[in-house]
C-alpha cells in the first residue's frame, strides 16, 4: 500500500493539513489531513493542484547569472557565491548613504514557507540595512500601525471567532474564495444554515459569500470609511456602547464620541448609496447580537482610506464590547512572530515610517532612483515576485535595473527572476523542513513543523543553507573549531547554548539563526537544520506564556525544560500541535499596557475631514477596477503552470453587460483596461454580480511561461501595469488596489490578434 505523508498546503496563507501521496516529485493524491489539530481534514479545491507548484519546466536547478545581453548564463554555486559576495563586501565598504544602509531586501517567505526569512534578515543585518519590504507591507501594514497605536504594540494582532459567532460581519473579503480564516466554507454553510445566526456583508459585489449572507450591503466602491462611520455614529445614537467594557477595557471613549456625534450621517450614507434601511438594518443586528465577529481583508485594506478603515472596523467591535470573549473578535499568541515593532523609525528617502518593520513595497522604487547618496543598490528578493506583484511594474523594472547588484531567491524563474543580476535556486517547500507563522487562532493556537516529501532537487539548496554560505564567504561566520564546540554543547548541554554563544552575538544578534542552524541543526534529524531556528521561539513562548504552553502541551514542566518540550513535541508532531491556550480573559495578556487606546488624533482627525464632496471619480477614469480578484482558480504566483486551470485560463476581465456594450464589445471579445498607468487586454466575460460602473481582473496571473514550443508566452493580464504606485494611503502607503480608476476601449486589431494568439498557445498548455 502507498503511503500517505503529512505536510501542509501552500496555495494560501490558512495552510490546511494534508496527507499526500507521490511518485517521483509528482504528488500524485491528495487528502485533508484529519489528524491536523486545526484544519481537522478541510480542504478547497485549489489543493488537489499543489503538484504544479514544485514540479514544472520553470523550475530552477541551477545559480544563473546575467549576460550583458540580459539573458541568463548557468553558473556553479561556488561562483555565484563567491561573485555576489564580493559585490556586496564593496558595496557595504564604500556606502557613503545613510543609516538605512545600501540594501533593499523584498520577502522572505510566501504562503507556506516563513523557513529562509531568519537569514535573510542576517544577511541586511550585516549589510548595516534596515530596507525591508513584502507582501505584508502593500497589504497588512496599515493594520499594524492601528493595532501599536490601540494595543500598544504592532505585533498584538487580531483574531475571529467565526466558528462561535452569531453575527458574522464581513466587509471587503470573499472567504468563500479566498478562505482567509480556518474550513471557510464550512463556516458560511453552518451559519447560513442556522436560524440562530446572521452575517452581514459588506462588498460592493454580490459576491458568493454576500450570496450566503442575511444582509448585502453593496456599497459604492472606495466608500468604507463613510459606511463604517455612519454604522459607529448610528451605534452611539442608539446608545449601544458597552459601557461596561468601556470603562473596564478602554481609554479615549470620549474623544471618539466627539468626532462620531458630528458624523453627517445622511451625507455619508448617501454617499455610499446603500439604502438607507439596509444600514439600519444592519445596526440592528449589531445591537442584537450575542457575540458579533468582524472579518475584513484587501477589500477594505487595499481599499480607499485603508488605515482608517482599519480603525474603524476595530471601533466596531470595540464600542459594541464585542471583544475577548468566545465569538468574538480577540487578539492571538505567536510562537515567534511574523513581524516586528518600529516606532519612530522613516526612510529618509520618502518620509514614510518603519512599520512592523516594514516600509512600503509601493515605494521600492522611489528608494532605488532617488537621485541622492544613500539610495538603495542592492535589491534582494527572496520568495516574492514584486515583477508581478508590485505596484506600477514599469517602474520596479526601472528599478530593478536601476540597482547596482540585483539577486533573486526562488524555486522558479519568475519575471523577476528574469530581470535579475544573479538567481540562486531554492529548494522547494516540498523538498525541505517548511513552516509557516501563519498563526492567527485564539483561544488555542497551533503550529506545523512540515518535513520534506522529496529528497532536494539536485542543484538547489534551502534557504538557510544558501545564506550561511553566503555569510560564510563574506567572512561573518565564526571558525569551523568555535562551530564544532558549540555543537558539541547542542548535543550535551541544549539548554545552556545561547549563553554560550552569546559573546559571538553581542555584535551581531542577527547571526543568532544561522549560528543555531549551523550547531544545533546538526544535531538534529536529517535535513531538518533549518528548523533550528525555532529552538530560540519555543524557549521564548515559553518564557512569555508558561501557564498557556504548560496548558497546551498538558505539561508541569516550567523554565527551559519547557522550551525544551515544546521544541521537541514540535520535531515529533508532523500534523501540527497546540503550543498555547489561553482562556478568554486572558486575552488581556497579550496586549502591551492595560487599557485599549481608543482615540487615535491622526485617525480621528482623518474621519472627520471625510468629504463627499471632495470623493468623486475621475472623469477620464469613471470606472472602479478591482485589480487582482482571488478567483477558485488563482494562488498568488504559486502555481506557475497554466495547466492547472480548466477553467478561467484566459484570467477573464469580468464586468456588466451595459459597461461592455457602452463600448460596442460583447461576452468574450478582447477589450482594453486603461489606467493612468498603463493598458492591459483582456477577455471579457460578463458577470452582473458586479455594481454598474465595476469590473474585476484577477490576482495571479501575467505569468511568462514555456509555451511548449519552445518560445514563452504570458498567461493572462499582468494588471500591475494599471495600479500606480502613488495611489497609496497616507499612512501605511498600501495600495488601492481593489478601486483602481480606469475606463474601457475597445482593443486595436493589433491587441486582438496578438491576444487571441497568446490564449490560444495558453489553451494548447491546459488540454495538453
Ligand atoms: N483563490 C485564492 N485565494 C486566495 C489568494 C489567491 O490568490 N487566490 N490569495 C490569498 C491572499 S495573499 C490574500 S491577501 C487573500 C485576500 O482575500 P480577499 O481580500 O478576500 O480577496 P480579494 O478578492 O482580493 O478582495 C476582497 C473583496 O473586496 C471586495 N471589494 C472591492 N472593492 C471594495 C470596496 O471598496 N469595499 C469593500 N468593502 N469591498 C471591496 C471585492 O469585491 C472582493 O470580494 O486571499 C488569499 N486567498
Ligand atoms: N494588483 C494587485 N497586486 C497584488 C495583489 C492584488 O490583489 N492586486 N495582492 C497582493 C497580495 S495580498 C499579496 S500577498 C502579494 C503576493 O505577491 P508576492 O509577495 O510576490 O508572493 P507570491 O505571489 O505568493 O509569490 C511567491 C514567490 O515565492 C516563490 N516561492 C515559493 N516557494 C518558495 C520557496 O520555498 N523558496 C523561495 N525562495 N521561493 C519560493 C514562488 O515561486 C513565487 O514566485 O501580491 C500582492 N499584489
Ligand atoms: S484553503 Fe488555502 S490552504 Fe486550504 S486547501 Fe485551500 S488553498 Fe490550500
Ligand atoms: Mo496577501
Amino acid at each position: 500500500m502507498t503511503q500517505w505523508q503529512k505536510t501542509a498546503c501552500s496555495l494560501c496563507y490558512v495552510n490546511c493539513g494534508l496527507e499526500v501521496q507521490t511518485d517521483g516529485r509528482k504528488i500524485t493524491r491528495v487528502r485533508g489531513d484529519r489528524e491536523h489539530p486545526r484544519s481537522e481534514g478541510y480542504l478547497c479545491q485549489k489543493a488537489q493542484r499543489l503538484t504544479w507548484y514544485g514540479d514544472h519546466g520553470d523550475r530552477l536547478t541551477t545559480p544563473l547569472r546575467r549576460r550583458p545581453d540580459g539573458t541568463h548564463e548557468p553558473i556553479d554555486w561556488d561562483t555565484a557565491l563567491t561573485e555576489i559576495a564580493d559585490r556586496l563586501r564593496a558595496i557595504r565598504d564604500d556606502d557613503t548613504g545613510g543609516d538605512e544602509g545600501p540594501m533593499a531586501y523584498v520577502g522572505g517567505g510566501g504562503q507556506g514557507n516563513h523557513s529562509g526569512g531568519p537569514y535573510g534578515h542576517a544577511l541586511l543585518q550585516w549589510m548595516r540595512s534596515t530596507r525591508l519590504f513584502g507582501a505584508l507591507s502593500q497589504e497588512k501594514t496599515g493594520d499594524f500601525w492601528v493595532n501599536g497605536k490601540m494595543f500598544g504594540h504592532q505585533t498584538c494582532h487580531t483574531a475571529e471567532g467565526v466558528e462561535e459567532c452569531d453575527l458574522l460581519l464581513v466587509i471587503g473579503c470573499n472567504p468563500w474564495l479566498a478562505h482567509g480564516f480556518n474550513r471557510a466554507r464550512n463556516v458560511v454553510n453552518t451559519i447560513k444554515n442556522d436560524p440562530a445566526r446572521r452575517m452581514v456583508v459588506v462588498d460592493p459585489r454580490r459576491t458568493e459569500t454576500a450570496a450566503a449572507a442575511d444582509l448585502h450591503l453593496p456599497l459604492r466602491p472606495g466608500t468604507d470609511a463613510y459606511l463604517l462611520g455612519a454604522i459607529l455614529a448610528l451605534i452611539l445614537q442608539r446608545r449601544g456602547q458597552d459601557e461596561a467594557f468601556l470603562s473596564a477595557h478602554t481609554e479615549g471613549f470620549e474623544h471618539v464620541a466627539e468626532v462620531l456625534r458630528r458624523i453627517p450621517v445622511d451625507e455619508f450614507i448617501t454617499h455610499t448609496e446603500v439604502p438607507r434601511a439596509d444600514v439600519e438594518r444592519a445596526v440592528d443586528l449589531i445591537l442584537g447580537a450575542r457575540a458579533m465577529t468582524v472579518r475584513v481583508e484587501l477589500g477594505i485594506q487595499q481599499g480607499r482610506n485603508s488605515t482608517l478603515n482599519s480603525y474603524l472596523e476595530k471601533l466596531l467591535y470595540l464600542l459594541t464590547g464585542h471583544f475577548g470573549r468566545p465569538g468574538t473578535n480577540a487578539l492571538h499568541s505567536w510562537l515567534t512572530p511574523l513581524w516586528t515593532e518600529s516606532v519612530g523609525r522613516r526612510s529618509a528617502i520618502t518620509g514614510f515610517d518603519y512599520i512592523g518593520g516594514y516600509l512600503p513595497l509601493n515605494t521600492l522604487a522611489e528608494e532605488f532612483l532617488a537621485d541622492r547618496p544613500d539610495r538603495a543598490r542592492v535589491m534582494w528578493v527572496d520568495s516574492s515576485n514584486p515583477a508581478n506583484t508590485a505596484a506600477d511594474t514599469a517602474s520596479f523594472e526601472r528599478a530593478i535595473a536601476a540597482a547596482e547588484l540585483s539577486v533573486v531567491v526562488e524555486v522558479a524563474y519568475t519575471e523577476t527572476a528574469a530581470l535579475a543580476d544573479y538567481v540562486l535556486p531554492a529548494a522547494s517547500q516540498h523538498e525541505k523542513w517548511e513552516w509557516t507563522y501563519f498563526t492567527f487562532e485564539w483561544p488555542v493556537n497551533y503550529f506545523q513543523l512540515r518535513p520534506p516529501m522529496f529528497g532536494p532537487l539536485p542543484g538547489t539548496m534551502a534557504e538557510a543553507d544558501i545564506y550561511a554560505r553566503l555569510l560564510d564567504k563574506l567572512g561573518a561566520l565564526p571558525g569551523q573549531e568555535v562551530l564544532d564546540r558549540l555543537t558539541e554543547v547542542a548535543r550535551t548541554d541544549r539548554v545552556n547554548l545561547l549563553s554560550h554563544a552569546a559573546p559571538l552575538l553581542k555584535d551581531a544578534p542577527g547571526l543568532a539563526p544561522v549560528l543555531l542552524h549551523l550547531t544545533l541543526g546538526r544535531t538534529l534529524p536529517a535535513g531538518a537544520a533549518p528548523a533550528a531556528v525555532l529552538w530560540a521561539g519555543c524557549h521564548q513562548a515559553a518564557r512569555r506564556m508558561t501557564v498557556q504552553v504548560q496548558r497546551a502541551l498538558g505539561t508541569g514542566l516550567t523554565g527551559p525544560a519547557l522550551g525544551e518540550e515544546l521544541f521537541d513535541r514540535i520535531l515529533s508532531s508532523p500534523s501540527g500541535l497546540a503550543f498555547s491556550e489561553h482562556t478568554y480573559d486572558e486575552v488581556w495578556s497579550l496586549m502591551r499596557g492595560e487599557r485599549v487606546r481608543l482615540d487615535v488624533p491622526e485617525l480621528l482627525e482623518w474621519l472627520a475631514g471625510l468629504d463627499p464632496a471632495q470623493d468623486r471619480p475621475d472623469p477620464e477614469f469613471p470606472l472602479s477596477l478591482i485589480g487582482g480578484q482571488r478567483r477558485s482558480h488563482n494562488a498568488n504566483q504559486i502555481l506557475r503552470p497554466p495547466a492547472w486551470r480548466r477553467t478561467d485560463p484566459d484570467g477573464a476581465l469580468r464586468v456588466r453587460a451595459e459597461d461592455l456594450a457602452a463600448v460596442g464589445a460583447a461576452e468574450g471579445d478582447w477589450v482594453a483596461v486603461v489606467s493612468r498607468t498603463g493598458r492591459v487586454v483582456a477577455r471579457a466575460e460578463i458577470d452582473g454580480t458586479l455594481r454598474a460602473g465595476q469590473l474585476a481582473l484577477p490576482h495571479g496571473y501575467g505569468m511568462s511561461v514555456p509555451d511548449g514550443q519552445g518560445g514563452r508566452v504570458v498567461d493572462g493580464p499582468r494588471i500591475n501595469l494599471l495600479t500606480d504606485a502613488a495611489d497609496r494611503d497616507p499612512i501605511a502607503g498600501t495600495p488601492h488596489h481593489k478601486d483602481v480608476p480606469v475606463r474601457l476601449e475597445p482593443a486595436t486589431a493589433e491587441e486582438r490578434d496578438a491576444a487571441q494568439r497568446d490564449s490560444e498557445r495558453v489553451r494548447r498548455l491546459v488540454t495538453g
